[in-house]
């Protein structure tokens, strides 16, 4: 694997991770998704990491699955077994889904130019989508008779509801990035110069926080969704009985009462 398709640039406790074929609007590939699993796995690993971003390289987050590619583009000729590109989402799609929603520190997007079909949908599964004013997010499945993958279903109707969500997967337009952040689709959309400096800003308040703390919360959010009110006040009383066995809770009481900045250890 020589070929660097995602470069992978440490900035102290956060690593950011660019998408790096520009010249295909960093299409996914095998090869890139492959790469993008192991850097995250990677981050994953390391303890000194307590952040990830990633972005795109050039004018585009992502367009998603490359069309072109002889794994799933449909071969013209009518003779030719047909393609099962479901084996691509097996392979690929699910194992970096899974990785990203499970990752013990947070992922920040940063959404720097069009991000469309699965390439939206991974930019859709980090914790904080940052995008520039410039960027947008396409639904583009529909458009080649597709239903929204790596993660779509599940994640549109959880951020905008059922009647935005399916608005979103059926007509697959284009939306803006001020309008995706006001109907709840991403979470903040900065002036396109400021979206680098903004994106590493969050990281780095964020691995400065209970790493931990910050991981449950996700958790247990995403948990909440399929559970009853009285379940979810329970796990929330079960997580916070384990957190507050842990170190990140003594020293964040202790910080506060003493009037000093915390220094946050748990991972
Ligand atoms: C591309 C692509 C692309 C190849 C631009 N592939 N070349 C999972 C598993 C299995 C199968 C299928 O799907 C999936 C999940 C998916 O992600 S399905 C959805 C795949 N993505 C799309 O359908 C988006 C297709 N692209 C577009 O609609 C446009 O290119 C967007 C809106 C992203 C950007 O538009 P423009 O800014 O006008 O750029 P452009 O269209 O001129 O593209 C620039 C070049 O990039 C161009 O090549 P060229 O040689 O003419 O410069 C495009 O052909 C190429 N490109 N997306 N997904």
């Amino acid at each position: 694997m020589s070929e660097h398709l995602i470069q992978i640039e440490p900035q102290g406790a956060v690593r950011l991770l660019r998408l790096n074929r520009p010249e295909a609007l960093n299409a996914f590939t095998a090869p890139l998704l492959s790469q993008l699993r192991q850097a995250l796995e990677s981050a994953a690993e390391d303890r000194e990491t307590r952040a990830v971003v990633i972005t795109g390289a050039g004018r585009a987050f992502s367009a998603g699955q490359d069309l072109a590619d002889p794994h799933v583009a449909p071969s013209r000729d009518p003779g030719a077994a047909p393609k099962d590109i479901g084996h691509m989402l097996e392979h690929y799609y699910i194992p970096l889904a899974l990785r990203l929603r499970s990752m013990p520190v947070p992922v920040v997007a940063a959404v720097n130019g069009v991000a469309a079909g699965a390439g939206a949908n991974l930019a859709l599964g980090c914790d904080l989508v940052v995008a520039g004013e410039s960027a947008s997010f396409i639904q583009a499945f529909s458009r080649i008779g597709l239903i929204p993958d790596c993660g779509g279903t599940w994640l549109l109707p959880r951020l905008v509801g059922r009647a935005k969500a399916l608005e979103l997967a059926l007509l697959g337009d284009k939306l803006k990035a001020a309008e995706a952040e006001r109907i709840g689709l991403i979470a903040r959309v900065v002036p396109d110069a400021e979206l680098a400096g903004t994106a590493l800003a969050i990281a780095q308040r964020l691995a400065a926080m209970p790493t931990r703390a910050l991981y449950e919360t996700r958790a247990a959010l995403d948990d909440a969704m399929k559970l009853d009110y009285e379940p979810a006040l329970k796990r929330e009383a079960q997580l916070q009985s384990q957190l507050g066995f842990a170190y990140d809770y003594l020293e964040g009481t202790a910080a506060f009462l003493d009037k000093r900045s915390p220094e946050f250890k748990d991972r």
